[in-house]
């Protein structure tokens, strides 16, 4: 059987997330950057594989995935040496991870990171919405209530929320600072994230350019 292939580019938060969890699993894989400049995520084989022509795409030899958080599930499921990071015996926990999979998708992603970069991708804005800025607010507050009982956030040992929801949490910590002292949990959790073995390589540095990108943009307004 061949290797997985992940068509993905490194600033995209979505794509960390699923680098990580390769990392985390040691897997095997082929990565192909995709660059949409040149249009490689609408041509024809692209959009067989995912018509919605948004990175992170998988091809497992056939079968073609294009959400992250359902590629991170089962690259752990059919390719990780234990299912720690998504556990197959406990439903209890397993629902657990897919509720704060969800809340990545719905909340961190949707509301909050595409809420800020869309305006600065698409016509450059200097400042973020107030009203995006209370509903980052809000995400971290939901994040602080998550993990106010435990270490991670489904129970005492790290599972693949923690790296989608790391991934996401990694870019809106730098375009709006969280405070400390409001958000104890979330930057202790933080710093566990950024502790990981894999962290730099799969995550941190593709933060540092997109942010790096992404202020590039919003300069452009005043100019
Ligand atoms: N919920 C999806 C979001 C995927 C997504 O929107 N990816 C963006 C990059 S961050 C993309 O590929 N956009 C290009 C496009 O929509 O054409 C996931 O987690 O995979």
């Amino acid at each position: 059987m061949s290797k997985p292939i992940i068509y993905g580019h490194e600033m995209s938060s979505v794509v960390r997330s699923v680098l990580m969890v390769a990392k985390a699993i040691n897997l095997d894989y082929e990565y192909k950057e995709v660059d949409f400049d040149a249009g490689d995520n609408v041509t024809e084989h692209f959009l067989k594989m995912n018509p919605l022509h948004t990175v992170p795409t998988m091809d497992d030899d056939g079968l073609y995935l294009g959400e992250s958080h359902a590629i991170g599930p089962y690259l752990i499921q059919q390719y990780g040496k234990s299912d720690d990071l998504y556990p197959r015996d406990d439903l209890r926990n397993r629902a657990r991870i897919d509720q704060m999979l969800h809340f990545d998708n719905g909340i961190l992603y949707w509301n909050c990171i595409r809420g800020i970069v869309m305006p600065i991708y698409n016509r450059g804005a200097a400042t973020i919405a107030p009203a995006v800025l209370e509903e980052v607010d809000k995400a971290y507050g939901f994040m602080e209530k998550f993990l106010e009982a435990d270490v991670y956030l489904v129970g005492d040992s790290l599972t693949v929320a923690d790296l989608a929801c790391g991934a996401s949490i990694s870019s809106l910590f730098e375009l709006v600072p969280a405070d400390p002292e409001k958000y104890p949990n979330l930057h202790a959790w933080f710093k566990r994230i950024q502790g990981l073995p894999y962290y730099e390589e799969a995550n941190g540095r593709g933060n540092a350019r997109y942010i790096e990108m992404l202020e590039s943009k919003r300069r452009k307004e005043g100019e």
